[in-house]
């Protein structure tokens, strides 16, 4: 049993539909960072094709939402597929590394993020942004995007961009850091559920 569960491929698929937005979303938490993803907004894109590229995550995203309204539906619900995908991958959790932290620089920027796989829904997001939008996408919506992301994951977040003059490279920073912990928290170490409760 745990020497099956230590080989399965971690896979998801969502669908979710509403009057707002169209979303599908395939991802394979074992894979090798290939991405195709498509929300129609520009820099949401470029942060989770770098988001894949540095877990190792293979993620498709197709999202068609409400932009003549503006951004908010798509960005948003994009992070609570996202999220939501990554728990049904992950599945009981048995094997993980749990806990995962990395920093990671974008020129002058540098940003750290630690993650939690705990069941617990939690994000506290700093990503001092100063621009009000970075091409279609408003700059307030980065942090509600990973928080979605954490609460749908249940997954205890905290970003933190520590320096950076730039907000296309403080923004950068910040999902290549979240991918680099992430990419350890999911690793697969053992068979044990990594908690003193025995579970998660
Ligand atoms: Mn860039």
């Amino acid at each position: 049993m745990a020497e099956e569960s230590s080989t399965k491929s971690r896979t998801a698929n969502v669908e979710r539909k509403t009057k707002e937005t169209e979303i599908s979303l395939v991802l394979n938490l074992d894979g090798t960072g290939e991405s195709d993803i498509s929300t129609g907004v520009g820099f949401l894109d470029h942060m989770l094709t770098a988001l894949s590229k540095h877990a190792r995550i293979d993620l498709t995203l197709s999202c068609k939402g409400d932009l003549h309204v503006d951004d908010h539906h798509s960005v948003e619900d994009c992070g609570i597929v996202l999220g939501q995908a990554f728990k049904a991958a992950l599945g009981d959790l048995r094997g993980i590394a749990r806990y995962g932290y990395a920093y990671a620089p974008l020129d002058e920027s540098l940003s750290r993020a630690v993650v939690d796989i705990s069941g617990r829904p939690f994000a506290d997001i700093n990503l001092n942004l100063q621009r009000e939008n970075i091409g279609n996408l408003s700059c307030e919506m980065l942090p509600h995007f990973l928080s979605s992301f954490a609460t749908s994951a249940a997954i205890t977040l905290h970003v933190d961009v520590l320096k950076g003059k730039n907000d296309h490279h403080r923004a950068e920073s910040a999902f290549k850091a979240l991918a680099l912990a992430l990419r350890a928290a999911i690793k697969r170490e053992g068979t044990d559920i990594p908690s003193t409760k025995g579970v998660l």
